[in-house]
């Protein structure tokens, strides 16, 4: 199995390259918030919980994502590999990622961190906001207030994969296609020498 991470900032691109790179290397897309969104639409339970969390731009409680993550991994047996797009958000979700990885006998080969200006950030979220219908989006406050959580809860999982050498920065500025040749040129090597 070949497993990915796309890790960086609210709006950084790493939906948009997700949905490129699944098609390109056969994995498996699993977007914690695309995830969401679904069961939101759903109203499930966990839904309606989770909105409450999402419209003030605060993270989703860590022992619901991973329940969520470790069904959806159950769910596509024999997958050559899974991009997770906006996971692990904390600390506590990178060490639940490691003991399911170790469970299923698999690693994270890599972890790709998309990085991009707050400036830059802000103007595509507030952009996507006037057309996605994301509550999320369309309130410059609660953009902000997600950037907050990003800095206070997110950014030490950056130091956790540096500390294992698996963390690369990719410049997230630029077109997307650009980006995604970047993206694609780290995969391929990291490809060439991973064995599992
Ligand atoms: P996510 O769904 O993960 O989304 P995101 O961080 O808002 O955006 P992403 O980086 O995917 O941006 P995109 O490609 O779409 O999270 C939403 C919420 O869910 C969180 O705030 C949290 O509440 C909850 N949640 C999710 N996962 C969680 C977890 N693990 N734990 C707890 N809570 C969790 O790009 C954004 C915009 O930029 C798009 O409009 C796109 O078209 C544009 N764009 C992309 N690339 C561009 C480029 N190169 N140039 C210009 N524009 C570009």
């Amino acid at each position: 199995m070949f497993n990915l991470i796309l890790f960086g900032p609210p709006g950084s691109g790493k939906g948009t390259q997700s949905e490129r790179l699944v098609e390109k290397y056969g994995l498996i897309h699993l977007s914690t918030g695309g995830l969401l969104r679904e069961e939101i639409s759903n109203k499930t339970p966990l839904g309606i919980e989770a909105k409450k969390f999402m419209d003030h731009g605060q993270l989703v409680p860590d022992e619901v994502v991973i329940g969520m993550v470790d069904s959806y991994f159950d769910q596509h047996k024999g997958a050559a590999g899974f991009l997770f797009d906006g996971f692990p958000r904390t600390v506590a979700q990178a060490k639940a990622l490691d003991r399911l990885m170790t469970l299923k006998k698999t690693d994270i080969a890599l972890v790709l961190a998309l990085e991009v200006s707050e400036g830059e950030l802000v103007k595509r979220l507030l952009n996507r906001g006037k057309t996605s219908g994301r509550s999320d989006d369309n309130n410059e406050e609660v953009i902000r207030k997600r950037f907050a959580v990003y800095m206070n809860e997110t950014s030490p999982v950056a130091d956790y994969y540096k500390r294992v050498k698996k963390f690369k920065a990719i410049q997230g500025e630029g077109s997307v296609g650009e980006i995604y040749t970047a993206l694609r040129q780290t995969i391929d090597k990291a490809m060439a020498s991973h064995h599992n």
